[in-house]
């Protein structure tokens, strides 16, 4: 008896799983028919991104790198399911409050997916569809199973008062033995339609038809103003030295996007507006005819720790926004530039740094490619010095020109500071951390950068000894990270390694420790080797 009893309730909370999985499944199909964005699983994810303390995020960035995305979305399916079992388990015991339980969640969900920045119409339909077959499926799953306590008491009922014959009592539990297997096949079935169905949503969703053609079928036009060439060893020759450029498939990501924005070039429009004496509107075939110019720049993350890998380098292709911003003609009192995009995003820029000589592009090709999806096509700005939160909005739609007395960004509205730019860093690649090398002559070598500052030299330390000064290979441009390297003849033990830059003004960078929140890390990059006789 005690042994059905949690046999049952076991069969009732996979009942809510099974039934959980077919909603899900639902809801994501009709998300990918519908947008995107409505995925239930995105507007959740996309509630609980916003709603991060920084703390959060700094965390989640320092545990999981760029897979944070999967680590939130893996958290959420973790609580909805141990949700959704105990949702069996209340639909068994009180009949109903399962079922409310699931329609419940449905609707509250489908109340938040229109008020989120990237909503389209009918964003409410997902949840809402997703909670109303979690809901009758865990009804239908539910009443298959005997009911608590029931088998005892039909069996006394049947035989009047008095014990059950033991002959009638093996026939019920034959009976219940088989409608525990069919039930067991009914909830096993339903949960593997479900599980099909969100991973043929996800796979739909990835190929996402029209735009993935149109960025495939795109060629892109010749650069006006070319980049220099490359000057001749730039690139140095050290096995496991991050490549002086960095390939568009291994860049970085860090943005608040669970659903990847799939931005039609032909539905693209970039407004200017504000501060300004003429609004400005460009299209995308506007922006396309427009000469455009390509330079290289290192693109950092604020929560880039020391010897972090939240930066790289790119060749990119854009027009200069000083040049739009001409055409606006801000107003003297305006001093920033918040710019949003397709998603909500929002990041303020100093107007001065968008209208310098710097190559603060509108972006459209990284490394002779259109933007990759994750990397903001079609439009995404480039600002050489700048954080990527303070700077670099992908999927880019609107430019206000504004004060920083009046406008505030999404990582400024969560304690991040204001102004964000890149500060002086050098990184060691060679020898990797933590692992064991032989004795004998080696190199030592990585990268330094402070974008638009650049870079007059390194420095490294063996253990305690004296700072000695590394090998600069030349720069693409101020705007770009520097290769270095120190040849070293490592003696057996345990070695400590450091280094520091040096920025073009003499500034030693500093070896303060400091956290990436508020505005950046800082402290020397130090590396334990061990080294073998
Ligand atoms: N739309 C949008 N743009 C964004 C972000 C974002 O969350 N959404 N994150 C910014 C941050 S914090 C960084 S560091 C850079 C990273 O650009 P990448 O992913 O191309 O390396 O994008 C910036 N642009
Ligand atoms: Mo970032």
């Amino acid at each position: 008896m005690t042994g059905s009893a949690s046999r049952d309730r076991a069969l009732a909370a996979a009942a809510g799983v099974a039934a959980a999985l077919l909603g899900i499944g639902a809801g994501e199909l009709a998300a990918t028919l519908l947008a995107p964005s409505s995925s239930p699983f995105a507007v959740v994810g996309g509630v609980l991104i916003d709603a991060a303390p920084s703390w959060a995020k700094d965390t989640a960035i320092a545990w999981f790198g760029t897979g944070d995305k999967a680590a939130l979305l893996t958290g959420i399916a973790i609580v909805l399911l141990a949700a959704a079992a105990a949702l069996g388990l209340c639909e068994r015991r009180w009949r109903s409050v399962g079922v409310a339980g699931f329609v419940v969640l449905g609707v509250v969900v489908a109340v938040i997916a229109p008020m989120r920045a990237d909503a389209a119409p009918l964003s409410w339909l997902p949840a809402l569809l997703a909670g109303i077959v979690a809901a009758v499926v865990l009804r239908m799953l539910v009443r298959r199973l005997p009911e608590p306590g029931a088998a005892g008491s039909e069996a006394g009922a049947a035989s009047g008062s008095g014990p059950v014959p033991a002959a009638e009592h093996a026939a019920t539990a034959v009976a219940d033995g088989t409608s525990r297997r069919r039930f067991l096949a009914w909830t096993i079935g339903t949960a593997a339609i479900g599980v099909l169905a969100a991973v043929a949503a996800t796979a739909g969703r990835a190929g996402s038809v029209a735009v993935g053609a149109v960025r495939s079928a795109l060629h892109l036009p010749k650069p006006a103003k070319p980049a220099p060439p490359i000057p001749a060893g730039a690139a140095l020759k050290v096995d496991g030295l991050t490549p002086l450029l960095t390939p568009n498939a291994d860049f970085y990501r860090i943005d608040t996007a669970l659903i990847v924005p799939q931005v039609d070039p032909a539905q693209w429009k970039l407004r200017i507006h504000g501060l300004v004496a003429h609004e400005v509107t460009l299209t995308w075939d506007e922006l396309l005819a427009l000469p455009l110019v390509e330079s290289a720049a290192t693109l950092s993350c604020v929560s880039n720790d020391v010897g972090g890998d939240l930066v790289g380098n790119a060749l990119w292709l854009g027009y200069p926004i000083r040049e739009l911003l001409a055409k606006a003609q801000p107003s003297a009192d305006a001093d920033m530039v918040l710019s949003t995009s397709v998603d909500g995003f929002t990041a303020g820029t100093p107007l001065e740094t968008l209208t310098d000589d710097r190559n603060a592009l509108l972006a459209i090709g990284m490394n002779g490619q259109p933007l990759p999806f994750e990397h903001g096509f079609p439009v995404r700005m480039v600002v050489p010095g700048l954080y990527g939160y303070v700077s670099a909005t992908k999927w880019v739609t609107d430019l206000e020109v504004t004060r920083f007395d009046r406008a505030t960004a999404y990582w400024t509205d969560r304690g991040w500071s204001s102004r964000g730019p890149i500060k002086l860093s050098s990184r060691i690649d060679v020898p990797r951390p933590n692992r064991a090398i032989s004795a004998g002559d080696t190199v030592i070598a990585g990268v330094a950068w402070q974008p638009h500052e650049g870079i007059s030299g390194v420095e490294v330390q063996v253990d305690d000894g004296p700072w000695q000064r590394a090998e600069l290979a030349p720069a693409i441009s101020a705007d770009t990270w520097v290769q270095w390297r120190l040849p070293w003849s490592a003696a057996a033990g345990q070695r400590v390694l450091r280094c520091r830059a040096i920025g073009a003004d003499g500034t030693v960078q500093t070896a303060q420790m400091a956290p990436p929140a508020p505005d950046g890390a800082t402290g020397w990059h130090t590396v334990a080797v061990t080294v073998n006789a």
